[in-house]
């Protein structure tokens, strides 16, 4: 069944709350969010607060008002990494997500499988599963934030996306590493080079030390705890070093392709 959820706050009035969120953000920081295109993601982002009704609206700018230097240092460096948290603030269970039912995401046989790499790098070969499995493995636990109102703890394990791209020579001057996945009517999130290097950026294969599960992504995600969750593709097919912008799922819906920080 097709299930395409918009960003809903009941009782919420979306404009009213960013423009209320910009007031209580001292200078710089206002101006670098006003700048960013003052969007809820961003806000969400910044707080961590589920916005989905007028009460947690109001935490969410209660939160803001508190704000110290480092919170907005997080916010706004490109550079800043991620909070990491103890294994024991992992969200049991981790939610799933997306545009159908858990039912009806990919099922992708290893054997079937190949990640594809095309556009601006030197060495375009395929490659395997098992090939993947055997660069070196990094863990983070990292909060995964959802445009739709929901934030959930969890534990990735793989390979920095930035090493990836220096094996296979990618040109990092180029604007984005755009993802294609496998599911039936197509998802795809094109990423700022400059956010593909950050050292968090990881191209995942396990999901609490386990082979990562079909929900989650099975047999390859691309893992960025610095954007929100739809800038994260699960069930990865090909990766395109490119110069041209060529949309996304939720981008051409009116989702900002910046999307986190
Ligand atoms: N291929 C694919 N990737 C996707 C999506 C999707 O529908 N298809 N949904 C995105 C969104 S909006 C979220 S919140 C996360 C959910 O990841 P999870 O199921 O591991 O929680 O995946 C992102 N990546
Ligand atoms: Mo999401």
């Amino acid at each position: 069944m097709g299930r395409i959820r918009k960003l809903l706050i009941p009782g919420v009035d979306k404009k009213v709350l960013v423009k209320d969120a910009a007031r209580l953000l001292p200078d710089p920081a206002r101006r670098r969010f006003l700048a960013g295109g003052a969007s809820l993601g961003a806000l969400t982002l910044l707080t961590g607060c589920d916005v989905s009704d007028s009460f947690s609206a109001e935490r969410m700018l209660k939160q803001i008002s508190k704000f110290n230097d480092g919170v907005q240092a997080w916010m706004f460096n490109p550079n800043a990494l991620a909070p990491e948290f103890p294994e024991s603030a992992i969200t049991r269970p981790f939610p799933f997500n997306g545009y159908y039912d858990q039912d009806d995401a990919p099922d992708i046989k290893a054997a079937d499988w190949k990640l594809e790499v095309r556009g601006l790098v030197e060495n375009k070969k395929s490659w395997t599963l098992d090939e993947l499995y055997k660069l070196p493995e990094v863990k983070q636990v990292t909060r995964h934030i959802c445009v739709e109102g929901w934030s959930a703890i969890g534990s990735w394990s793989g390979t920095p996306l930035r090493d990836f791209l220096k094996l296979i020579g990618a040109d990092t001057r180029a604007k984005y590493v755009w993802f294609q996945c496998a599911d039936k009517d197509g998802y795809n999130s094109p990423l700022d080079m400059r956010t593909a290097l950050h050292p968090q950026t990881q191209m995942t294969f396990k999901f609490a030390d386990q082979i990562l599960p079909r929900a989650y992504g099975y047999p390859m995600k691309i893992r960025v705890p610095t954007k929100l969750g739809f800038k994260n593709p699960k069930y990865v097919i090909s990766m395109e070093v490119t110069n041209d912008y060529k949309g996304g799922y939720w981008e051409d819906q009116g989702y900002n392709s910046f999307s986190g920080n």
